[in-house]
């Protein structure tokens, strides 16, 4: 059986955008268990749900069925600032509460779950730059549809060039303060991270979005940040799904532990 986590979070799943790894994201859900889910923000591309495909509308479904009180998960949206101004509509479409920033205590420690946009100074003093970024980027999605690799060129070149990893994990550090928050986490740079500075703990979930799919648990062994391995179904279609699979091939990477590989191109 499965470990029961406290919490998982997951972010920057970019339903819409056809990069988005949503069939992965719903089996990685369905064969995981817990007490908390946080859907840590830009679960949406934009706004244009004719965008969303088959397959991003059962993720939906999914989230739905798991906020039903009757299978006690809390489930919770942090808005991102691609699926900002989605409060009203999330409320009602999957019944699941938005906040811009969740508090929650375990483990007695003061845990912050806060997408991350709000410590990138590209994102907040060009609003409009990056709406159009994005509208560029969808188009050219568009015109490469066969393998994507374009665009995620592009997804991987706009991080780096950025410096969002680096300037999000100093952010998020500063506004989580020594003595006040003893655990935060953001999403939002696409990019998994661990990181501790005077006693307080930085995680980022990284994304959904490209061939590499991360998230977050938090249970009695701490906080991981895990990648979920894909599997690779070429079994017969009439052959049922095991539902535990993902538990079996995550390779676990404990917190603070992460390869120096991960931030390539980041200057530290
Ligand atoms: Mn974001």
């Amino acid at each position: 059986m499965a470990d029961c986590f406290d919490t998982v979070i997951i972010s920057d799943l970019h339903l819409g955008s056809e990069v988005s790894q949503a069939g992965a994201a719903l089996a990685f859900l369905q064969s995981a268990r817990f007490k908390r889910l946080i859907l840590l923000g830009d679960i949406f591309a934009d706004l244009n749900f004719r965008r969303l495909t088959k397959e991003h509308w059962k993720f939906l479904g999914h989230i739905r069925k798991l906020s039903n009180p009757r299978h006690e998960i809390e489930v919770v949206w942090v808005e991102g600032n691609h699926d900002h101004g989605l409060t009203e509509v999330m409320s009602h479409l999957v019944g699941v509460p938005v906040y811009q920033e969740y508090e929650w205590q375990y483990d007695g420690k003061r845990h912050l779950a806060i997408h991350g946009h709000q410590f990138d100074s590209f994102a907040v003093g060009n609003a409009f730059l990056s709406k159009v970024g994005n509208f560029i980027f969808l188009q050219l999605q568009k015109f490469d549809s066969k393998n994507k690799r374009f665009a995620r060129y592009l997804d991987r070149l706009n991080t780096r060039w950025l410096r969002l990893s680096e300037q999000v994990a100093h952010g998020a550090l500063s506004y989580a303060k020594p003595g006040k928050t003893e655990r935060i986490f953001c999403g939002h740079t696409h990019a998994p991270l661990a990181r501790e500075r005077d006693g307080v703990e930085y995680y980022n979930s990284g994304a959904w979005v490209d061939q590499r799919c991360t998230y977050i648990t938090i249970g009695p062994e701490g906080v991981e940040i895990h990648d979920y391995v894909h599997e690779t179904d070429n079994r017969d279609p009439g052959e049922e799904r095991i539902p535990a699979f993902a538990d079996a091939a995550a390779i676990t990477v404990p917190a603070g532990l992460f390869p120096d590989e991960v931030y390539e191109g980041i200057p530290g």
